[in-house]
């Protein structure tokens, strides 16, 4: 814990495989590894080769950082991620958000697969993280010192790429709901009574995931976009058991409207 993030190294060793100048980082969410498939001129580099990166664990998630373009443009790819129940790190994804800032990105869009508490909101449909509550007790920046880590949270979803979300959608019909994201630790998927509370206290979604990289990406100074798949609905909405077999059965209905989204966003981004 507190590790010291190593993304100068990784920066160094990405710039030796590719010229590229990445805009815009991103992360791929469980069963939406398809996505990566779509991007042009890729390079292609383990989580493995990268220092401070974290093993990925999770089926669904490939490990892999993607340099090419998306819509045109340079961008950064994390298919897969490393979730705080794997290694009990909540800073587990500190060097990879560190390594876009490193690479100059300017942002990040983040992805996940999460349970819906909206029952209009089903599997497959997409959902825009307007904001979150941090219900894991923890945070990926313990251990930081200085002023910095003070980092304000009012407007961590930036809003500028919020519209080009919205804008994207309307242009592809997708249906975008939006709404507030709570964060759990898991690996065990919520109960019913969770689920009740989380209702109360305003969440839309639940999963395992995104907050501390949004926190993360606030802390290096990037602006942030999160979309959720809503893969199943929530713990006691419908009394079926939950499983991480139908997260990644749903995953790639939102990743094929990730396909389409995507590349108007990042160019829309590109543009501006
Ligand atoms: C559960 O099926 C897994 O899917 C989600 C949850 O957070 C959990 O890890 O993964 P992502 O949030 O990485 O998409």
């Amino acid at each position: 814990m507190f590790a010291p993030d190593r993304a100068a190294e990784c920066a160094a060793l990405v710039r030796t495989r590719t010229d590229l100048s990445p805009r815009l980082g991103m992360v791929l969410g469980s069963g939406l590894g398809s996505f990566a498939d779509t991007v042009a001129d890729a390079v292609r580099i383990p989580f493995a080769d990268l220092p401070g990166f974290p093993v990925s664990t999770v089926t669904g998630h490939r490990g892999e950082l993607v340099i090419g373009r998306v819509g045109g443009v340079p961008i950064a790819l994390l298919s897969g991620r490393a979730h705080y129940y794997e290694h009990g790190d909540a800073a587990a994804m500190k060097t990879p958000i560190a390594t876009f800032a490193a690479l100059g990105c300017e942002g990040v869009i983040l992805t996940n697969a999460a349970g819906g508490l909206d029952p209009a909101v089903g599997p497959g449909e997409l959902m825009l993280i307007s904001d979150h509550i941090n219900f894991a007790g923890t945070n990926p920046l313990f251990g930081e010192m200085g002023d910095r880590r003070f980092v304000g949270m009012t407007q961590a979803y930036d809003a500028g790429l919020a519209d080009l979300f919205r804008a994207a959608a309307a242009a592809e019909d997708i249906r975008l709901s939006e709404g507030v994201y709570m964060w759990f630790t898991g690996p065990s998927f919520e109960t019913p009574a969770e689920i009740r509370a989380a209702r109360i206290l305003g969440a839309q979604a639940v999963g395992m995931s995104t907050v501390p990289e949004v926190i993360l990406a606030r802390f290096y100074g990037l602006r942030v976009a999160a979309v959720s798949t809503v893969t199943n609905f929530a713990a006691g909405m419908t009394g079926a058991e939950l499983s991480h077999e139908e997260t990644k059965e749903n995953g790639p209905k939102g990743a094929e409207k990730l396909k389409r989204l995507l590349p108007r966003v990042v160019a829309a981004f590109g543009a501006s």
